[in-house]
């Protein structure tokens, strides 16, 4: 069947800043003048003193990943004091809570916010180079909180409030930061997320983190207990901190932020990203993909303890000079349509969101969406898992209208910010594919065993080589970086994600070839999850896998190996194993108590079996002579039907 080809409307395309011609430009700049082109694209950016070199990278050897080395800047300078001179009164963030209050900030109130808490970090003796860690709700201090690290030189690590305290513990341990900002509570429908008092467990659990101060931020006002010499409310030190701020001048190389991630193996990674090349990639990335126009009203809805909320939340659109919207609540809380009533009461213009959202939201009926005035939507977004086909389409026709291009963009923390998508004027859209890779961005397949596919096929989706946004490290584990992205095939980024190129060159992400699980955009190694399981000693060993989910994408299947017997509620004790140390958006769909797991001959866990079998795919089980003992999967068939 041939693909459905959408084009551009011819409303939205005789206003787009990029069409075909110019697109074709910036290929031919990028790939004959790189060092001139990415020159270019850095005076996106506001710098102390300009680079002259562009790249230095090199993804052999021990792998090196520089850009703009010789430029210094702030990030806070250019997303906050230049558009003071073009555009004070202009609103840089509008927020609303999930109960429907709502706060909007101009950039010359969220500039004088942010110089108030970078003051209140310098107090407490946060300069350059020190790590803080964000712990907050989606509230506006989170993106007033990553700016003001990122003034006065320290690296944001912002956690995300579903993480458990233990999972807390090991990344404020791992980054090392030396103080923390939290909130007494997070709102999330009608439930309540204890988030200081998650602080405090994860503070308390362990002697080898260096927090040496915790800010609260009051969001609920629920009783919460200070700790003398330790906790400051930060209101009052807001109130009295001066209003303005010298910005800290750093390298471009200077890291920006570190964020965790997870990956097919061992703990959640802390990616770091430096100041310069992300900032460019940031804004560079988010005008061409969202076609920004200075009277944008951009939302994104990833939480800012995300990649997505990092780059296109903050960094991205601000860099820019949008307008950007917060919003802290669930799609349908109180009742359904919540989303769209957000839509039509901001007039919002770009809505940038992920495929599990858009599921459940389709499931909801068009109905919902018809009571609502969408009118002022001009382009949508979709990022974080593969869209369907029929997804993308009801986005496309129903939210849009049919007047909206729809651009699904492929990219991970490790990128910084999108690498394939549609510009969404000069590249025509097929439902259900990302599209092309932006100029200066080198995509390539490989096969397994790390050769070149040329033209159509499918293979691993590598880069040939850097972009400025790429990440430049794991914290405090360089080895561990090389090994985990350039080890596949020697001189390529290796992304983890398989993919499909078709004729007209057009990716179709197939999802990860590794051991990551994507469970409603949140990535989870299955490592991470067998760790858990293994804290319960009840359990002699086990294996997480991701099976398809309506909803979710992926759904978490565990299979568990009791160490004796089945005792009653021994499932449960999985699952609170996994919530307890990871958190409890990791928590398992189904728990699978079973005799034993298959085996190669090596001791490597089969997983294609268990996936197989928790899709209860069981024709398909193909050759089960390479196990140690194939009669494991007749057993293994046994229990899962006994536990339907
Ligand atoms: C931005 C973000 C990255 C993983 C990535 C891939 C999946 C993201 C996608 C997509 C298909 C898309 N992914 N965008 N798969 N189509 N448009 O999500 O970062 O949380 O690090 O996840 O998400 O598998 O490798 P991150």
């Amino acid at each position: 069947m041939q693909d459905e080809i959408f084009h551009a409307p011819p409303a939205f395309a005789a206003q787009a800043a990029v069409d075909a011609d110019r697109r074709r430009l910036m290929e031919q700049a990028a790939s004959a003048r790189p060092e001139q082109f990415w020159l270019e694209q850095a005076g996106r950016i506001a710098w102390a003193s300009p680079p002259t070199i562009a790249s230095a990278s090199d993804f052999t050897g021990d792998v090196a990943i520089r850009w703009f080395a010789d430029g210094t800047l702030n990030a806070s300078i250019s997303c906050l004091d230049r558009h003071l001179a073009t555009r004070p009164d202009q609103v840089a963030l509008i927020w609303e809570g999930q109960d429907g209050q709502s706060e909007r900030l101009t950039y010359a109130a969220l500039h004088e916010r942010v110089c108030r808490m970078a003051n209140v970090l310098r107090t407490l003796g946060v300069g350059r180079g020190d790590r803080v860690a964000v712990h907050l709700p989606l509230v506006a201090d989170s993106v007033v909180a990553m700016l003001a690290c990122a003034r006065v030189g320290a690296v944001h690590v912002v956690l995300f409030g579903g993480f458990s305290a233990e999972a807390l513990a090991d990344r404020l341990a791992d980054s090392g930061a030396i103080v923390a900002i939290t909130a007494d509570e997070a709102r999330r429908g009608a439930k309540r997320v204890p988030l200081k008092a998650m602080m405090d467990e994860a503070l308390a659990r362990t002697d080898a983190h260096a927090v040496r101060a915790l800010l609260v931020l009051r969001v609920t006002g629920a009783e919460i207990v200070m700790q003398p010499g330790r906790d400051y409310a930060l209101a009052p030190l807001l109130a009295q901190a001066a209003a303005d701020c010298p910005a800290e001048t750093m390298s471009a190389e200077d890291p920006l932020f570190v964020l965790y991630t997870s990956g097919s193996t061992g703990k959640p990674k802390g990616m770091v990203h430096a100041t310069g090349g992300y900032m460019v990639w940031a804004a560079f990335t988010h005008d061409l993909v969202f076609d920004h126009r200075p009277d944008d009203v951009f939302w994104c809805t990833a939480d800012v303890a995300w990649i997505t909320g990092h780059s296109y939340v903050v960094y991205g659109p601000l860099a820019n000079g949008g307008t950007i919207l917060l919003f802290e609540g669930l799609p349908s809380h109180p009742a359904p349509g919540r989303w769209w009533q957000v839509i039509a009461r901001h007039r919002v213009t770009t809505f940038y969101t992920a495929p599990t959202a858009i599921r459940a939201l389709m499931r909801e009926g068009d109905d919902v969406v018809a009571r609502h005035d969408l009118s002022s939507l001009r382009l949508l977004g979709s990022v974080g898992e593969p869209i369907s086909p029929d997804a993308w389409l009801w986005f496309h026709d129903v939210v849009g209208q049919g007047r909206c291009p729809v651009v699904d963009t492929w990219w991970q923390t490790e990128t910084g910010g999108i690498m394939i998508a549609p510009l969404p004027a000069s590249v025509p859209q097929k439902p259900g594919s990302a599209t092309l890779p932006l100029p200066g961005v080198h995509s390539v397949l490989l096969t397994d065993k790390g050769a070149v596919i040329a033209g159509e096929g499918e293979g691993c989706l590598c880069m040939a080589q850097s972009w400025p946004g790429q990440a430049r490290t794991i914290w405090g584990d360089h080895a561990r970086f090389r090994q985990t992205y350039f080890s596949f095939a020697p001189g390529y980024y290796f992304s983890g994600d398989g993919a499909r190129r078709d004729s007209d060159g057009y990716y179709w992400i197939t999802g990860r070839v590794d051991d990551v699980i994507n469970v409603s955009g949140h990535r989870i190694g299955s490592a991470e999850i067998e760790d858990a399981v293994a804290t319960d000693h009840r359990f002699a060993e086990c294996a997480a896998v991701g099976i398809a989910h309506d909803l979710k994408g992926q759904g978490l299947v565990v299979f568990a190996v009791p160490r004796d017997g089945t005792a009653d509620g021994l499932a449960g004790h999985a699952t609170q194993a996994i919530v307890r140390v990871v958190g409890r958006y990791a928590a398992p769909e189904t728990i699978y108590l079973v005799p034993d797991l298959p085996k190669t001959r090596s001791g490597k866990i089969v997983r294609r079996l268990l996936r197989k079998i928790a899709g209860h795919e069981l024709d398909g089980l193909g050759d089960l002579s390479t196990l140690a003992d194939p009669s494991v999967v007749d057993r293994l068939v046994d229990a899962v039907a006994r536990q339907g």
